[in-house]
């Protein structure tokens, strides 16, 4: 199908654009169509991708035109459940290609993380179709480059909000905290002129719900050896849930799921039984971004696990459903929310455990730390992160969406491997 018409009235530059859509093309040819023995049921979030500025721009489109409203997110604090209880859309925003990065760094320093400089680059370049279609756009006060990049992303778009997010989880950090979900609240009534109610909050937290549990279900099946399934498939899967209708999504991982079970009866895996297994943990891996997961499964190991919010961190905490009012409700959600184990937090020692969990559960041989160049939270907290894990094979990583490290990388994963034999 022809979709230049939409991207033109979506005031998208259709040469880049097009240069975009080749790389990506070519990308994933390379990347994904090559592996070997890839579950069927994989095939869905192939045509996912194929149609990431197509057919899932055209329904988001659609669904404007019916008059929903359109809300993109750059973090995983932001609840979800709020924005599905007034029938909104969700959209993550974050991008994971260097393309657009010489626009950016007219507007940001050169010495800025990849992701911002991407989300900044893909809006100047004119690449994403999703900001356009956006009705708000939600920042947040993470890190301190997003921080100040989400005040010029205002300037440039002028449809930001940004919520206060806490820095530490102490008594007076969940107060304030829970302000914010209930003037999140507020703003996504007011974009839409409709009042949630306790029945449309319970509608948002089942749905959210339905989604965590399936990317549970998918995390819990790579525990198994052989792995019946390889990390960039299920790094796939992960990325997909944030552009996805979510109905859609939880029925179509649910269904590889049943593949994946299927094939563990079988003793069916993408990798030989014994192939060693490494977990990663770090910064976000948005699309498509697949450059780490590569190298890994490209030199014989298996990614059996992600720490990461393009992973674990997004889904391991259900919201609490059982309440009986709205307040209840905005409550549980603070609640859940401030689970979240973000570097962004100090001290932030849920995480050390996390990982160290992760690591046993996943029968992982190693852990590689992945941070994004100029990533301060994550390049910094890797330091206690290889302390909490004592003995088990570890081994840090900077880099960045180029492709120009790609062979040193490989040389030091390769070393890595040799030695976690
Ligand atoms: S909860 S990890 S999604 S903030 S990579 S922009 S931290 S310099 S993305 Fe994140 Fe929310 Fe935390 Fe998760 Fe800054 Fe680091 Fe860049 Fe990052």
């Amino acid at each position: 199908m022809d979709y230049t018409e939409m991207w033109r009235n979506l005031g998208l530059n259709l040469e880049n654009h097009a240069g975009l859509l080749a790389v990506l093309s070519d990308g994933y040819k390379n990347i994904y169509l090559s592996q070997k023995g890839r579950p069927k049921a994989m095939e869905y979030f192939d045509f996912v991708i194929s149609e990431v500025h197509g057919l899932r721009i055209k329904e988001i489109a659609d669904a404007k035109q019916a008059g929903r409203k359109v809300v993109g997110t750059f973090c995983v604090y932001v609840p979800e459940e709020i924005v599905l209880a007034v029938d909104g859309v969700c959209i993550g925003l974050c991008a994971g290609a260097e393309v657009g990065s010489d626009e950016a760094e007219k507007f940001i320093p050169r010495n800025t993380c990849a992701l911002i400089k991407a989300f900044m680059g893909f809006k100047l370049a004119g690449l994403c179709p999703y900001v356009e279609l956006t009705d708000l756009i939600v920042g947040e006060t993470t890190c301190d480059g997003k921080k100040k990049a989400y005040e010029i992303f205002q300037d440039i778009t002028g449809k930001v909000y940004v919520m206060e997010i806490p820095n530490m989880k102490n008594e007076e950090s969940k107060k304030l905290w829970h302000g914010e979900v209930v003037k999140f609240k507020e703003t996504v009534e007011a974009i839409t002129g409709k009042t949630i109610r306790v029945a449309d909050l319970k509608k948002g937290a089942a749905l959210v719900n339905g989604k965590r549990r399936a990317l549970q279900r998918l995390s819990g099946l790579r525990e198994t050896d052989p792995v019946p399934i390889s990390g960039l498939d299920a790094l796939l899967v992960n990325q997909i849930s944030f552009y996805d209708d979510p109905v859609r999504f939880t029925q179509m991982t649910n269904k590889l799921c049943d593949e994946l079970e299927e094939r563990i009866k079988q003793g069916i895996g993408v990798a030989p039984k014994g192939a060693r297994r490494v977990l990663i943990s770090g910064s976000p891996m948005a699309i498509p971004n697949w450059k780490l997961h590569s190298i890994v499964e490209g030199s014989g190991a298996a990614v059996v696990g992600e720490e990461s919010c393009v992973g674990e961190r997004n889904f391991r905490d259900l919201l609490d459903e059982n309440f009986s009012t709205v307040d209840e409700g905005l409550q549980k959600m603070a609640d859940r929310y401030l689970e979240i184990d973000c570097a962004c937090f100090t001290p932030n020692d849920e995480r050390l455990q996390n990982i160290k969990s992760m690591t046993q559960k996943l029968h992982a041989d190693g852990v590689i730390h992945y941070a994004l160049q100029f990533c301060t939270p994550y390049m910094m907290e890797a330091y206690k992160v290889e302390k909490a894990l004592g003995q088990i094979p570890f081994m840090r990583l900077e880099t960045d969406y180029s492709m120009e490290d790609v062979g040193q990388l490989k040389t030091r994963v390769e070393a890595f491997l040799e030695m976690m034999k």
